[in-house]
Formats: structure tokens, C-alpha cells, sequence
């Protein structure tokens, strides 16, 4: 397998859940994070607990030249990007489309699909030049299973990994790789963040059932970024063990 020592990862969205376990798993491991977020104050804590191989950059990934600012300005031992984790994303809402505010749509786009295309668009010359690298794109079990009010979300997730399979066709001959991580129901603050900080909303997502957290989801990223580097994991969908598939929904009239 690869050492860890060897990788220096590019994380997006470290400030919490999947991020910031997997920056501690790498950090834990000898490889060397870059790790993004808006809220600077959690990246000022993680910068304290993980030590001279974190570097935090606070970062909007919707805007682009912020970051193509945040990887001109990597400091040495930080610049050759071999690992890109694309995992800032979100959900808003889960209301019926014809419900919904235009500006949560919006946002999915601009952070899920935006954002992931402008990190890779900024590192991913860099991987192929120097014939190493690694991309993994946070999508989802809702980018191939349709679910009321998953609407523009889900549709976020479908973007996420079919250009993740596309890049691996324009890749092949170069050994870059590329991952589509597709996840169930993990807790992390994701829920918070989709019903706009309803706490008691988003408890309810996780009550009696046994979710993945956010450690789960980190260690399989682990391991798809440290197999030898002749494999590549093109897609990788995972859920709890109490969740599974539901029947098609028929409306009797
Ligand atoms: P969290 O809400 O716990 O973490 C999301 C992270 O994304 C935060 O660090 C947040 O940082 C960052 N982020 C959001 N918007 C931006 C932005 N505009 N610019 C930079 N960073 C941003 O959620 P999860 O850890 O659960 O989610 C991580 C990814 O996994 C997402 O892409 C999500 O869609 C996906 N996912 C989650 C599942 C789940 O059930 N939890 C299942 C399947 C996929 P900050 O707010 O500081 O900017
Ligand atoms: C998150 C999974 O099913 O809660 O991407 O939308 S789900």
C-alpha cells in the first residue's frame, strides 16, 4: 500500500463532520493536510490540535478566485497536491420544488458543483503533470436514489459522480485517480445545516437508528487514497445497516 507519509492532501470542508475526521485520520497517519472552510475559528482549532502538517486556509470554495489565490499561495512542504478531497458541500431544505427558495437552490449549485469544479479545475493540471494524484468527490446515495425534496440536491450528487467518471475517462494513461464516494445517512451537522440550524429537526434524521458517522466515511477514504497505486475504487456507496431501499411510491387517485 501507499504510505500516508507520502501524500499531501488538498481537503475541502474540514471545519466539520467527513473533513474534519478525514484531516485528523491523514494528520494521525503522517500525511500532510491542507484544509479548507469558511469558519476560521474552527480551523484556528483544528491548526492547534493537528500541528505543523495542517495548514488551514479559510476559504469559500464558491469563489473562484479565492481559490486559485488559496493554491498560488500553498507555503513549501504544502504545494504538490497529490491527494484533492472535494467534500464542502451541502443540503438545503428537503420542501417539494414548487416550495422551495430559488436562493437554496442556488447555493447547492454554486458550493456542490461549482465549488468541486473549481478546486479541481485549480489542482488537477498539477497532478497530471507530475503523473501522480488522486481526486475523491464527496457525492451521495442521492445522486442515484430519487427521494421527495431531494430535488436539486440529489441532482447535485448525479453531477458529482458522473463527472467523476469522466474525468477517470479523460485520465486513463495517467496515473491519476479519481473516487466517487456515495454515502447514506452519516451524522455529522449535515442535517443542521439543511433544516437552518432546526436542531430538534435534524436530531429526529438520526433518532433510533444506528448512522454512519463521520469516521466511517473518513476511513474509507483513507484506504481508497492508500491502496497500491496501480487501483483505483471508481465509485464507492455505503450505508448504515439499518438503512436500505424503499418500494416506488404509486399515487392512487
Ligand atoms: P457538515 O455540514 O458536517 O460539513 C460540511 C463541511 O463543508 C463544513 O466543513 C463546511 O465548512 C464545508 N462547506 C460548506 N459550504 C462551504 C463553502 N461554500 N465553502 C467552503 N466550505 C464549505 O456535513 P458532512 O460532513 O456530512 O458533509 C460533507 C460532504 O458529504 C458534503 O458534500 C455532503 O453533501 C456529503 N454527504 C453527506 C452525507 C451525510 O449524511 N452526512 C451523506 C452523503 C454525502 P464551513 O461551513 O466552515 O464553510
Ligand atoms: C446525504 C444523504 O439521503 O440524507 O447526502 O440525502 S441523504
Amino acid at each position: 500500500t501507499l504510505d500516508p507519509a507520502e501524500i499531501t492532501a488538498f481537503v475541502t470542508g474540514v471545519t466539520s463532520g467527513f473533513g474534519k475526521a478525514l484531516a485528523r485520520r491523514y494528520v494521525g497517519a503522517g500525511a500532510k493536510v491542507v484544509g479548507t472552510g469558511r469558519r476560521a475559528d474552527r480551523l484556528d482549532e483544528l491548526k492547534v490540535e493537528l500541528g505543523e502538517n495542517f495548514h488551514p486556509v479559510t476559504l469559500d470554495v464558491r469563489d473562484r478566485e479565492a481559490v486559485l489565490e488559496a493554491v498560488a499561495g500553498l507555503p513549501s512542504g504544502f504545494e504538490r497536491i497529490d491527494v484533492l478531497v472535494n467534500n464542502a458541500g451541502l443540503a438545503l431544505g428537503l420542501e417539494p420544488a414548487h416550495l422551495v427558495d430559488f436562493k437554496d437552490w442556488d447555493t447547492m449549485v454554486d458550493t456542490n458543483i461549482k465549488g468541486l469544479l473549481h478546486c479541481t479545475h485549480a489542482l488537477l493540471p498539477g497532478m497530471v503533470e507530475r503523473d501522480r494524484g488522486h481526486v475523491v468527490n464527496l457525492s451521495s446515495i442521492a445522486g442515484s436514489y430519487p427521494y421527495p425534496g431531494g430535488n436539486v440536491y440529489g441532482a447535485t450528487k448525479a453531477f458529482v459522480t458522473q463527472f467523476s467518471l469522466n474525468l477517470r475517462a479523460d485520465l486513463l494513461g495517467k496515473n491519476v485517480r479519481v473516487t466517487s464516494i456515495e454515502p447514506g445517512l452519516a451524522e455529522t451537522e449535515f442535517s443542521e445545516v439543511r433544516f437552518k440550524g432546526a436542531a430538534d429537526k435534524a436530531a429526529k434524521v438520526y433518532e433510533n437508528v444506528k448512522p454512519m458517522v463521520a469516521e466511517d466515511i473518513a476511513e474509507s477514504i483513507f484506504w481508497v487514497t492508500t491502496l497500491p497505486r496501480h487501483l483505483n475504487i471508481n465509485r464507492m456507496e455505503m450505508m448504515p445497516v439499518m438503512q436500505a431501499f424503499g418500494p416506488l411510491a404509486i399515487h392512487r387517485g
